[in-house]
Parts: C-alpha cells; structure tokens; sequence
C-alpha cells in the first residue's frame, strides 16, 4: 500500500505488490484511523500512589520511576528480577532493539514475546525437520498454481484476505482446495472438499493420509532415500494408523480422508499449509509433524511449486521471531546457549560473552512467574497486551497486578496499560521507519509518512532514553545511548551485522536494496550476492543437508470432556478484529462491521439447551467464565462451540481458555479445553 498525508490527515491506498498484489484487509484500509484517534495516548502516565489512578506525567518523571523502580528490583531480587514481553508486531529493528535491551541493558535471562503464543509450535516443527524456520520456504503465488492446497486449521478468508486471491486464482486454474477445520468457514465455503474434525484431532487425521498413502504406493521412495532421515520409524508409526481408527477419534469419514490422501498423493503440485487451528494446542509441534511427515513422504519440500509452510499471524510474526525476543534466541535466528553464537553476538554489542546472560522461559511460564516469590518483580511490556490474549487470563491479571513494577509501552491505553505504574506513549506505523518480514521471509520497508505528536516517543527511543538513565554515571549514560541508537537505521545496519552468518542472515539486505527489488528475502549473506525465495531445491539447513522425519502419534487434550463440562470449546478470529481489539475495537467502522463477542453453537445443541439466537449465554471451564450473545450456526460442529478472542472484560474467551503448554514449543491449548454452556 502507500499512503497519502493531506488535510484530511492519512489515507491508505493501493499498490500493485507481488504479494497481495495491491489488496488489503478492511482493517487495513482503516489503520489510518487509529493516527488521530481521540483515544490515543499522547502523554505518559504514571500511577499516582495517594488515587491508585492514572495520571498524565512528563517523560523525565515516567523515565526517572521506572529506573527507580528496576534498580529496587535488581537489588534485591538479582537481574533476573525484571523481565521485557516483547511482540511479533514490532518492526525488525525495534525486536532486535529489545532483546539486545534485555541482554546487555537490564542484565536480564527473561525476555519472551507474544509470537509464543502464535508461531512456536511451527517454528519449533520446521527447526527439527528442515533446521529452519521460515514460513514459507517458497513464494507465496506458488499457492495459486497448486494442484492440491490443503489448509489445516487456517481461516485465511477472514485472517489473511490479500491471500484469498491467490486461492481463487488456485481454483480458476483447475486446482483443489481441501480444508480442515470443524467450523464451516469463509475459507472452508470456498473448498472442494471439507474435513470438519473433532478440535485437537489433526495429529490423528495426518497420521491416517500417512497411512493410506503407503498403501496406495504414493509415497516417494526415491526422495524419501535420497533427501531424508528417519523415515521408518514414521512408517511403524503409521501403521496403526487405520482411515477407521481416525474416523472414530476424529469424526472424518473414512471415504473423505481417502479422497484427501489420493488429491495429495496423485496430485503434481502439492502444498500442505497449517495455521494456527492445527498448531494452537498442548501437542502443536507433533501435530505441524505431522503434516510435515506426510510432506516429506510426499516428495513435496524443495520440488519446485510444492512443499509445506505455514501461515504466519501478526504484520511482523516473521521477523519478529528472528532476531531475538525470543527467551532462547540471539539475533540472525541463533541459539542462546550456543558457545560460538555468544562469541560473535557479544563481539557485535562490544561486551564479553560470558557477559550474556543465559536463555529465559517461554512466554506463559514467564507470565504466570510473576510477582511470585521466585519470578520477575518488574516488567516491561512493548506490543502486547497479555491481559486479554493470554490464556487462563484471569490468573495472568492477578499476577501482572502483584508486580512492584509493571511498564507498558502503547499507542492506546490497552487493558494491560491500565493496570501499568508508568504507560509509555508510542509512535504508530506511519511515524517511523524501520522494516518488517513477510512469511515468505521476504524483508519489507516500512516508511515514516509523518513525525510522531509531540510527547510521544518512538519504542526505539525510549529504549534508548532507559538505557542511558540506567547507567550509572554521565560517562556510561553516553556510551548507553550509543549503544542503543533510536535511529532505525543506524539499528538496521548493526541488526545486519549480528545476524550475518546466523539462520536468518540479513548481511546482504540494505534498505535500499529492498526498495529496489520490492523485498529482499533471507538468508542474503552478502550485498552482490543473491538472496533466497526458494529454499530447498538441494538440501536442507541440517547438518547432513537431509530432512528429519519424526514419529509422532496422537494425544488427548490436555483437558477432556466430563459430565461437568461436556462441551469442546475453541476460539479464534473474525474478519473486522484484529487480536486483544485494542486497536480494532476503536474503529467506528469495524466496530459496526463487528461489535461484539459471540458464542457461536450448532442449532441442535442449542435447541437442547434451550438457547435461543442473541440469548445470552454462559460459557464455564475450570478456571473461568465468558458471557456473550449466542450466535446459531449449522456449520460448527454440535459438539463443540466456538467464541473469538477479541473483546476482553466478561466477554474475554481466554477466562475460558486452558493454560496447558506443549513441552517443546511452550504454546498454550488456546483451541481446546471442556466447557459447560448455558443459557445466562
Ligand atoms: N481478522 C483478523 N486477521 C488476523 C488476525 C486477527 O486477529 N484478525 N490475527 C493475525 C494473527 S496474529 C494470526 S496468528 C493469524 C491466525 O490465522 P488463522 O490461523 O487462520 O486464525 P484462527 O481463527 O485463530 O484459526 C483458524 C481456524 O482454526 C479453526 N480451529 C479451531 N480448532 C481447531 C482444531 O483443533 N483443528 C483445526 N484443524 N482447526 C481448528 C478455527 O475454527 C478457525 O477457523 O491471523 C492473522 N490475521
Ligand atoms: N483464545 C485465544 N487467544 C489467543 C489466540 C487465539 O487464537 N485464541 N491467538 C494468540 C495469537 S496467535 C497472538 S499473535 C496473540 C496476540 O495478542 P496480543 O499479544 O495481545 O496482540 P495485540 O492485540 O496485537 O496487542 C498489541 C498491543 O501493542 C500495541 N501496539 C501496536 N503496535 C505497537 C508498537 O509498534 N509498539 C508498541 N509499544 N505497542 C504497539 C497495540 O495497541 C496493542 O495494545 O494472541 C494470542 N491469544
Ligand atoms: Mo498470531
């Protein structure tokens, strides 16, 4: 898109891109709005101890409490005492900012960020297969030329619209578009065929296609020998595995997973795509196995128009994940604990590397450590607004109000920035510059259209304001706030040199590199060198250059159904929200488009429980409630109900939501716990 300031303030307009090709989501049509808004904050605000109120302060009072208020953790509790939550909607330059802030400012082991809980579980599964993580390893219009495209647990007609084109495209061309999810979607309304599993199922589904193609012979021997590790031990796997065995825990008919299996098996080009349905549960790294197996059997990743990705969630849910946010990670996609990774990180910042302190705890474990008498005492939180989004919400309220110190940078004063000592006034997307990765890991600018208001600061420059007061004298102060520049691309040019020689290499990327080409994609080593759309055509980024299988076989819910609570329940998105809403909720236009929560059930389960549509209804779990209008709908399976995640207070669905974790990727079970309806 490009932008237009004039009179009237910003607008938005299209540009012809590769990507979407000039389209955009209606959200993004209206992010302009949101630059004005009356709601937004425009001064800092500092909790006034005499009211227990929110009160507009100057920036050398808000900065001056907050390194108070560190240096009282830090003594007392040790480093470790304060922790950052960062987001995947930061720019590169500002995720690369914090985590390098975490390190080597705060002295801090505990960072982690909210691309926890949205791309670890096919983060971690594309690492162990292909030794990396990219989204996509391919172009994004490889999807339009598909033979067979199979979605699984994605919603793209309502999550990722630009991409609907290239589905419509795929379709034009003769291609066969299979998706499962046990609602009957925008997306799934455009489907050939639609597998509507029992939640929390899709391990059980892939194994079962695994199954069948090794009876039908589809399965690619010759590339299973030649490019692969570990195959057979998938295939014993597998073998148990019977289309019956897979109806009766999943619900698919035996003849649809047949027809799934013979699409993918027979077809030419073949692409398996998993979101955040399939990855979102307690078993998300098996089940994105899973898929990845059956991808590796196939023959499909490298094989030029095939392969298996994953659709990436927030603007900056690939880059963010690269450069170190990430509790276990340092820039250029490198390993915490890795000896030579420390070296050549610590060299770039000009500290010793055993100055650096070890890897943190994913995201929930962090959040639920807080204010507790072994877990952070301080938090600084930029991006992110957890009071809604995490699960098991009501339990990471009470912790976030047991902090001595809780910081939130934000644009607005989201539910997490009420509940702050000090909130932070940062610029928007179309005040500063800076760069974003796509999820073909094609590295995208985002440019500076206007200043920021007066009294609100860029996260990079309050980043760097911290860390010079943080020091401890006037000579450190300076050599502080020239380690932390608030210029982006002064941060860029140093974000390059960490990452070079790392996963994620962005030696070769310079901004003006990427407005020539519209996007450069990683790994680009070096400035007249090549850079990389496709990955795989030779071999993988393992050691031996194969790809792994991995076996993995089906597990319950962390929570199952009882006589209590004897309903599924799962969340989710709908098209005019954006996340916790603290941006969307306050756009007239989305609001009307959707202005309220749901409770979206099958007529039949509403009929027997006396529900009529609109009647209010009560949703309980074990840890919480949610209240909301029911909404019928014949298209959700009669066993599950399903709420979007968006609107917080009694209509927050993460009261509902289970805390449980996947044990690789930290993920939470945000798509399936046991709940009881009722009508409220
Ligand atoms: N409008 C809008 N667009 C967005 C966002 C937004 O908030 N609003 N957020 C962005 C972000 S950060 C992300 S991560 C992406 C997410 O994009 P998606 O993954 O497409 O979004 P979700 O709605 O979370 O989940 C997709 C589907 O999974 C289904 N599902 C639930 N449980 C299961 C299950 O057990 N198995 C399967 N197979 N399916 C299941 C749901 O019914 C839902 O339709 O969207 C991005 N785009
Ligand atoms: N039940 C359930 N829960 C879920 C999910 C689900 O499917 N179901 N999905 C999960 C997923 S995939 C995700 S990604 C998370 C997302 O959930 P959150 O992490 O809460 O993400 P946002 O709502 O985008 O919050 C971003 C906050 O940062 C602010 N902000 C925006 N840009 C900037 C910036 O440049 N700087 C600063 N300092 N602030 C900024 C916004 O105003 C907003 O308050 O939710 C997760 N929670
Ligand atoms: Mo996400």
């Amino acid at each position: 898109m490009t932008l237009r300031a004039d009179d009237d303030g910003v607008t938005v307009h299209p540009r012809e891109f590769p990507t979407n090709r000039g389209g955009l989501c209606q959200k993004g049509w209206t992010a302009a709005d949101l630059l004005d808004h009356p709601d937004r904050l425009t001064t800092p605000l500092l909790r006034d101890p005499a009211t227990g109120e929110l009160r507009p302060a100057s920036w050398d009072a808000a900065l001056d409490r907050i390194v108070a208020g560190i240096r009282a953790v830090q003594d007392s509790a040790g480093r470790d005492a304060v922790a950052v939550f960062g987001g995947g909607g930061l720019t590169n330059e500002k995720a690369y900012a914090l985590g390098k802030f975490a390190r080597i400012g705060l002295r801090t082991r505990h960072i982690d960020y909210n691309g926890r809980f949205c791309m670890s579980s096919a983060a971690a599964a594309g690492m162990r297969a292909f030794g990396i993580d990219r989204g996509l390893p391919f172009p994004l219009a490889d999807l339009g030329r598909a033979d067979t495209l199979l979605l699984v647990g994605a919603n793209p007609a309502e999550t990722m619209p630009p991409l609907v084109r290239w589905l419509t495209e795929q379709r034009r061309s003769g291609g066969k578009l299979i998706v499962v999810d046990p609602r009957v979607t925008a997306t799934a309304r455009q489907a050939d065929l639609h597998l509507q599993p029992l939640p929390g199922t899709d391990l059980a589904v892939a194994n079962a296609l695994l199954h069948i193609a090794l009876t039908e012979g589809w399965v690619d021997h010759r590339y299973v020998a030649e490019r692969t590790t570990g195959f057979e031990a998938v295939r014993r796997e597998v073998a148990a595995w019977w289309p019956a065995r897979a109806e009766q825990l999943s619900g698919v008919p035996v003849a649809d997973l047949e027809a799934t299996a013979r699409a993918l098996g027979t077809g030419g080009r073949v692409i398996i795509l998993t979101a955040r349905g399939a990855e979102q549960h307690a078993k998300g790294v098996d089940t994105v196995s899973a898929y990845v197996n059956l991808a590796l059997a196939l023959g499909l990743p490298g094989r030029v128009g095939s392969g298996y990705g994953c659709l990436t969630g927030q603007g900056n849910g690939q880059g963010g994940r690269e450069h170190g946010q990430k509790a276990d990670q340092l820039p250029g996609y490198r390993k915490i604990d890795d000896p030579v990774a420390r070296e050549h990180v610590a060299g770039v910042w000009g500290v010793p590397a055993e100055d650096l302190p070890g890897p943190g705890v994913p995201a929930y474990q962090l959040l639920d450590s807080l204010g507790t008498p072994d877990g952070p005492r301080a938090l600084l939180v930029f991006g992110s607004n957890p009071v809604v989004s995490a699960p098991r919400a009501a339990r990471i309220e009470r912790r976030l109000r047991d902090l001595d110190l809780l910081v939130v940078a934000d644009l607005l004063l989201s539910e997490t920035a009420a509940l702050a000592d000090v909130v932070l006034p940062t610029a928007q997307w179309a005040e500063e510059d800076g760069t974003m990765t796509n999820l073909e890991g094609r590295v995208l600018r985002r440019r500076a259209l206007r200043p920021p208001p007066p009294h609100v600061r860029t996260d990079l420059a309050i980043i760097s304001d911290l860390a010079a007061r943080l020091a401890p004298d006037e000579a450190a102060a300076s050599d502080a706030a020239a380690r932390f520049p608030a210029d982006p691309a002064v941060v860029f040019a140093e974000l390059r040199r960490a990452s070079a020689g790392g996963a994620a290499d962005y030696a070769g990327i310079t901004w003006a590199r990427i407005d020539a080409a519209d996007g450069v994609h990683w790994p680009c080593p070096s400035e007249d060198g090549p850079d990389t759309p496709r990955l795989f055509a030779d071999r993988f980024a393992t050691p031996d250059g194969r790809a792994r299988f991995h076996p993995v076989d089906h597990r319950p819910a962390a929570e199952e159904v009882c006589a209590t609570y004897p309903l599924h329940f799962t969340t989710g998105r709908v098209l005019a929200q954006y996340q916790s809403g603290t941006q969307t909720r306050r756009v007239a236009a989305l609001r009307r488009a959707a202005p309220e929560a749901f409770v979206e059930l099958h007529p039949d389960l509403a009929a027997r429980l006396g529900i009529d549509d609109g009647d209010p209804v009560l949703v309980t779990s074990r840890r919480g409630e949610l209240r909301a209008p029911a909404r019928l709908s014949a298209g959700i399976r009669p066993d599950t109900v399903f709420a979007p995640f968006h609107w917080a207070g009694a209509a927050r669905a993460n009261s509902v939501t289970n805390d449980a974790v996947d044990p690789i990727s930290g993920m939470p079970e945000f798509k399936i716990c046991a709940v009881r309806v009722e009508k409220a």
